[in-house]
C-alpha cells in the first residue's frame, strides 16, 4: 500500500485504539518523521500483524491536517482524524473527565455533559467507518480500550461479517458505580456488538456480565451473554503483560549498567533508593504514598542520609482540570516534605516531572532497591512489571496496591492497601528491612509469573479466543 492508496477491504487483521502507535516528529529542517512509540501494544502485536496483512486505525495526535492512510516500517497505518473540539470534548471531556474517573472507583469525580457524549458518539462513529472501509472479507478486528466502547457495534452494523473483539486496558467498575451514567445502556450495547469483550481481571468481566442481564436484560450464563437474535458474546479476563525478554536484554546492557550506578552516586550512594514512576494521574495514588515516606523520615524510622525518594511523574492529560490541580498539589507536597525535612544536598524526595528514553527508565529500576506502586485502582499496572523484569540478579523489593490489577499475578509482592497510608508505612519499612534472602525468594516467584506470560501470550491468547468463535467464520489467522 503506497502513501495515497485508500486500503480498501485489503486487512485481514485489524488493530483500532485512540492512537496510532507513533509519534510525528517535526525536524529541524521543517520535514515531518513518524517516530514509533514506545510500548508492549505495538511490540506484542507486530508479528501477527505483518504475518495477516494487518492495518492499525487511531489518531495521529493533533488536530492541523486530515491525513491520508500510510506505511510505516512496514505498518500500515490509517489515521482518524479529530478536529480541535472533538479532542476537548470526545478525548479530553467524555473519556478523560466522564469515563476514566467513573470506571476507576469514582477516585474524582466524574463530570456528565450531554455535548460530549454526542461527541463521543460521532467519533466512535467516524471510527467504525473507517474500519468498515479497512477490513477485508471476513477479517478479525480488534477494538481497544474506553474511548472506542461503541465502535463494535457500530461496526457490526456495517459489516456483520467481521469476527470484532474488544479489549478494555483499565477497570471495569460493579454495576453501583457504573450506573450513575446517563448513557449506561448505550455503551454497554455498543461492546456487545463484539463476539469477545476481554478485561483484565475476573471481577471486571463478571461486573459487565451482571450489569448486562439487570440493565439491558439479556440472558447470561456465568462469561457468555445470548442475545435474542441468536449470537453470543463471550467475556473473560486477559491480563496484559510487557515485552519480558526485551526489556530484561535492556536492563543488561552496559550503558544501562553503568547509568544505574551513576544515579545512585548522583543521589549521594544512600543505603536505599526507593522509587515510584507514573503518569501524572489522580489514580496512582502519589500523594498517599509520599505522605507515608513523609511521615516515615519525621518520626525518625527512616533518616534522608540514608533513604531517597525518587519519583517520575510524566506529564499527561495536561489540560484536563483535575490534573492541572492534582500537579500543584504534588508540587504543594513535594515543596514542604523537601523543605520540612531535607538537608543541604540530600532532598528527601527527588521529583521529575517530565518523562525519559526506555534506557532511562530501565537504569531507573536496575537503581531501585524499592519499587513503589501504590494506585488507588489499576486495570493492570505495566511499571510493576517493567520492575520485576528488571531485577535479573533477583534484588529489589515491590510494594504493590492490592486495587492494581497485576496484585492477581504478583502476590509476592508487599501488598498494600493504598488508602491505609499507616499499613503502607509498615509495609515500606518491611520491605527496607526484609532479609536479602527472603527477598530473592519473593523476587524470583515474580519473574517465574511474568516469564511464563508475556505480552505476546497475552496477544496470541485473546487472538485464539477470538477466531474460535462463530464457526461460520473458517478464516484462520497465520500464526
Ligand atoms: C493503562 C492502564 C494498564 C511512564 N513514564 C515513562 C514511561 N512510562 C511507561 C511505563 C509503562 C507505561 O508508561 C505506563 O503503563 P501503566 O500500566 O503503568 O499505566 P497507564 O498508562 O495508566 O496504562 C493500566 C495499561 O493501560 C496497559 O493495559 O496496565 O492499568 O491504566 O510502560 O514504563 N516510559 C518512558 N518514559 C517515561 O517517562 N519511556
Amino acid at each position: 500500500m503506497s502513501g495515497s492508496e485508500a486500503p480498501n477491504h485489503t486487512a485481514d487483521l485489524v488493530i483500532v485504539a485512540n492512537r496510532l502507535p507513533v509519534d510525528r516528529v517535526v525536524n529541524p529542517d521543517g520535514s515531518i518523521e513518524w517516530r514509533r512509540s514506545p510500548g508492549g501494544l505495538v511490540t506484542a502485536l507486530e508479528p501477527v500483524m505483518r504475518a495477516n496483512d494487518g492495518a492499525w486505525i487511531g489518531w495521529p495526535g493533533g488536530t492541523d491536517e486530515d491525513l491520508e492512510p500510510f506505511v510505516e516500517d512496514g505498518l500500515s497505518l490509517v489515521p482518524v482524524h479529530l478536529t480541535e473540539a472533538e479532542v476537548e470534548e470526545f478525548y479530553e471531556g467524555f473519556s478523560n473527565a466522564t469515563l476514566w474517573p467513573l470506571y476507576h472507583d469514582v477516585v474524582a469525580k466524574p463530570e456528565f455533559h450531554r455535548e460530549w457524549f454526542d461527541a463521543y458518539v460521532t467519533v466512535n462513529r467516524r471510527f467504525a467507518e473507517r474500519t468498515a472501509d479497512v477490513a477485508a472479507e471476513n477479517a478479525m478486528v480488534w477494538v481497544h480500550d474506553y474511548q472506542l466502547q461503541l465502535v463494535p457495534a457500530m461496526l457490526r452494523e456495517l459489516r456483520p461479517d467481521l469476527r470484532i473483539g474488544f479489549f478494555l486496558h483499565i477497570p471495569f467498575p460493579p454495576a453501583e458505580l457504573f450506573q450513575q451514567l446517563p448513557w449506561r445502556r448505550q455503551l454497554l450495547e455498543g461492546l456487545l456488538g463484539a463476539d469477545v469483550v476481554g478485561f483484565q481481571r475476573p471481577g471486571a468481566a463478571q461486573n459487565f456480565v451482571r450489569l448486562v442481564r439487570q440493565r439491558v436484560g439479556h440472558k447470561t450464563h456465568r462469561d457468555m451473554v445470548y442475545l435474542p437474535d441468536g449470537r453470543t458474546v463471550q467475556a473473560g479476563s486477559f491480563p496484559i503483560s510487557i515485552d519480558v525478554k526485551g526489556l530484561e536484554e535492556l536492563a543488561h546492557s552496559e550503558p544501562v549498567q553503568q547509568r544505574a550506578k551513576e544515579i545512585r552516586e548522583q543521589l549521594g550512594n544512600p543505603k536505599r533508593v526507593l522509587l515510584g514512576v507514573d503518569r501524572l494521574d489522580y489514580t496512582k495514588g502519589i500523594r498517599a504514598r509520599l505522605r507515608a515516606f513523609g511521615e516515615l523520615l519525621e518520626e525518625g524510622e527512616l533518616d534522608v542520609e540514608d533513604a531517597v525518594f525518587v519519583q517520575v511523574a510524566t506529564p499527561s492529560r495536561e489540560r484536563v482540570e483535575q490534573y492541572r490541580v492534582l500537579r500543584d498539589d504534588i508540587d504543594r507536597l513535594v515543596g514542604r516534605i523537601n523543605g520540612d525535612l531535607g538537608r543541604i544536598g540530600r532532598p528527601a524526595i527527588s521529583y521529575l516531572h517530565t518523562s525519559y528514553p526506555r534506557e532511562e527508565m530501565a537504569a531507573l529500576y536496575r537503581a531501585a532497591d524499592i519499587m513503589v506502586v501504590t494506585p488507588l485502582r489499576d486495570g493492570m499496572n505495566l511499571v510493576a512489571k517493567e520492575y520485576v523484569a528488571c531485577r535479573y540478579d533477583g534484588e529489589g523489593a515491590l510494594v504493590l496496591s492490592e486495587f492494581a490489577g497485576a496484585a492477581d499475578e504478583l502476590r509476592q509482592a508487599f501488598l498494600v492497601n493504598p488508602y491505609d497510608i499507616n499499613g503502607m508505612k509498615a509495609s515500606i519499612l518491611e520491605a527496607i528491612n526484609a532479609d536479602p534472602k527472603s527477598l530473592n525468594k519473593r523476587m524470583k516467584a515474580m519473574r517465574k509469573t511474568i516469564n511464563e506470560h508475556d505480552v505476546s501470550d497475552w496477544a496470541s491468547s485473546f487472538l485464539d479466543v477470538l477466531s474460535e468463535t462463530k464457526p461460520m467464520h473458517r478464516k484462520q489467522l497465520r500464526p
